[in-house]
């Protein structure tokens, strides 16, 4: 057993969450209550299975995302080039002006099957669009506060310089230390605003996320989700255990075959902060921004699946508008729609899966060396393949909304618009802003699944010496 380089990208991401977990349960005590809650279901969940923790695969014991908003352009190339030091790549564009937020962004995750195997923390990472604020004078108010606000020391920046250009070798294990504790100063909450509170108010007035951006020295993580086996079960806990859940769980209804991702909250904390004022007259006042997560992670679905998906959830929340029905019994009443057994998702191109060649049934499959071409359901069938589910590792953008939205505590006064919104062409060129701004394309989730199920076709072919499958 080899010790991990301190600068191997997969030992320094999963440092860094540790790290970032312990810093977040001393920030936010409910969030540690959360894990504990999320740690009992899954303890139960598995003893109810013949299971232990033990029997999880590694990747479930520290399993997060986080989320933050960043306010400027440099600030998100830092970032990007942060997070590519622990092995994280933008995967997927969200345009959240869709939902009604001066926002767009990207998730930073592994992006190969090893890494996300080690460890899959990502980080939902989104910069403020300051064309999409309506009002010129609050536009300008806030792209002169971002500008001063320095997010990375410059020990950090050296860092980052340092393992981009030198051999990573040359960095001692006192220099990864060292990277891990600056860069939790990017996401550390702090209790003091960088703007007075009139600035705040302004701010607030014309959208609550362009205050939580704008006037504080850090891009505070706003949230860090665990994984559950049994959302249900947790909702369920947090309720018994009086912590403030959110009423409903966002995303697919729940299933035998569970797709996508499935997520519930609890709501955001209203925390003290002290705003700027003259030297000796700050004024206290309160901030309403990091909320608590949880999430259970089903398969990757093909377009196909995504479409089939985006339809029928839409044509859930239509009818439950229509018909003022509880909204959960109509979730599940459309969703029928939706195959729920994995041969048939597998057979109707739905769900992407990861193939294996059986090693112990390959002289079974020797009877196949001279043919050119065995069909996968055959080599399944004859049990020399097998598959499973490909794990679903991105967001669902209207999960996030609604959530946001239990958040917002129904304000609705402001000049950004907030409304749902169809912006297609438009989003095609903010992508393609971003990914100027990351100087990378970023890749479409849906691609890199299809990419992995392809491969995993591949080799079995090349372990079978088939020319097809
Ligand atoms: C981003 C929310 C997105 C999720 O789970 O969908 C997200 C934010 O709150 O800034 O984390
Ligand atoms: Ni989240």
């Amino acid at each position: 057993h080899e010790e991990p380089k301190p600068w191997d990208p997969d030992h320094l991401r999963t440092r860094f969450v540790q790290a970032l977990s312990e810093m977040y349960r001393t920030e936010v005590p409910l969030y540690g209550k959360l894990v504990d809650v999320v740690n009992q279901v899954d303890t139960t969940t598995l003893q109810s299975r013949g299971q232990s923790l033990n029997d999880l695969p590694s990747r479930f014991q520290l399993e997060r995302h986080g989320a933050i908003r960043l306010g400027t352009q440099q600030e998100m190339r830092m970032i990007s080039r942060l997070f590519a030091v622990m092995g994280m790549f933008p995967v997927g564009y969200y345009d959240l002006k869709m939902v009604g937020f001066p926002l767009h962004g990207t998730a930073f995750r592994p992006q190969t099957e090893e890494s996300l195997r080690k460890n899959p923390f990502r980080v939902f990472t989104t910069v403020l669009r300051p064309d999409l604020i309506s009002s010129p004078k609050v536009r300008e108010m806030a792209t002169s506060i971002l500008s001063t606000r320095q997010l990375f020391s410059s020990r950090l920046i050296d860092l980052i310089d340092q393992a981009e250009t030198s051999a990573l070798a040359n960095l001692t294990a006192q220099d990864a230390n060292n990277l891990i504790t600056e860069s939790l100063k990017i996401f550390k909450w702090h209790s003091r605003s960088s703007v007075p509170l009139e600035t705040y108010l302004t701010l607030k007035k014309e959208h609550p996320m362009v205050a939580d951006i704008v006037c504080f020295p850090s891009a505070h993580i706003n949230h860090l989700t665990p994984r559950t086996l049994d959302i249900d079960a947790v909702q369920a806990g947090m309720i018994s255990q009086g912590l403030p859940a959110k009423d409903r769980i966002e995303g697919p209804p729940k299933r035998k075959c569970e797709i996508l991702l499935r997520q519930t909250s609890f709501k955001a904390l209203e925390e003290r902060v002290t705003f700027a004022g003259d030297a000796d007259h700050a004024v206290d006042g309160t901030h309403t921004a990091r909320f608590g997560e949880v999430e259970q992670r089903g398969a990757a679905v093909t377009r196909k699946g995504r479409e089939l998906y985006d339809a029928l959830l839409a044509k859930a929340v239509g009818r439950s508008e229509k018909e003022d029905k509880d909204s959960d019994k109509v979730l599940k009443e459309v969703f029928a729609e939706y195959p729920d057994d994995w041969e048939v998702l597998r057979k109707e191109g739905l769900v992407y899966f990861r193939y294996r060649v059986a090693e112990d049934k390959v002289p079974v499959a020797g009877a196949h060396k001279l043919e050119e071409s065995v069909h996968m359901d055959r080599l399944l069938k004859e049990g020399v393949v097998t598959c499973e589910p490909i794990t679903y590792e991105d967001f669902l953008p209207f999960s996030a909304a609604g959530i946001f939205t239990s958040n917002l505590g129904g304000e609705k006064d402001g000049g950004t618009e907030r409304k749902l919104q169809r912006t297609e062409e438009e989003s095609k060129r903010s992508r393609v802003q971003l990914e100027g701004l990351l100087g990378r394309k970023i890749p479409s989730e849906i691609d890199l699944y299809d990419e992995l199920q392809t491969d995993s076709v591949k080799e079995c072919q090349a372990f079978l010496g088939l020319s097809e499958i």
